[in-house]
């Protein structure tokens, strides 16, 4: 499964902690950053693939999983710690589920918002990446 987890820099402090994303720590340009939270625990958000698209996935607060299909094999990753980003490259199903009371997942892009590459329907994505091959 092509996924990547990228461990931040850490400064740590008895006064509270720093992690900083700057240079080329992500292996793109940083296009967008948005964030989801207030999310209820029952939720599940993605069901959906980028055709190019790439991001990275951080758990600022609390805990959540986020599946990952490439059409071949289906993985699940827990991130729960806020100096831990999960890079999903373009072409990966991902769906994210049980979050936990509180939990914030920040999303760091490298294209900004397009709907036109988004595959949100499951076959189609296995077609996709059929073709692909
Ligand atoms: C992803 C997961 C982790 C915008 O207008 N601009 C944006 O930048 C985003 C991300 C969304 N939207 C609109 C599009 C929809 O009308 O917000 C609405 C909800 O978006 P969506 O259903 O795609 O939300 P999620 O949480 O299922 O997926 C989002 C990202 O879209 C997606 O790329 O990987 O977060």
């Amino acid at each position: 499964m092509n996924y990547e987890i990228l461990q931040l820099p850490k400064i740590e402090d008895v006064r509270g902690n720093i992690s900083v994303i700057e240079k080329d720590i992500l292996p793109y340009p940083i296009k967008r950053v948005y964030y989801l939270y207030d999310i209820p625990s029952n939720a599940h958000r993605g069901g959906h693939a980028h055709i190019e698209l790439q991001q990275c996935l951080i758990a600022l607060s609390g805990s959540f999983d986020v599946v990952l299909d490439n059409g071949n094999e289906r993985k699940s990753v827990h991130l729960n710690k806020p100096d831990k980003g999960l890079i999903i490259p373009s072409g990966v199903w991902r769906e994210l589920e049980n979050f936990s009371s509180g939990a914030v997942c920040l999303v760091i892009a490298s294209k900004e918002y397009d709907e036109s590459d988004y595959i949100r329907d499951f076959d189609a994505f296995l077609k996709y990446t059929n073709q692909r091959e």
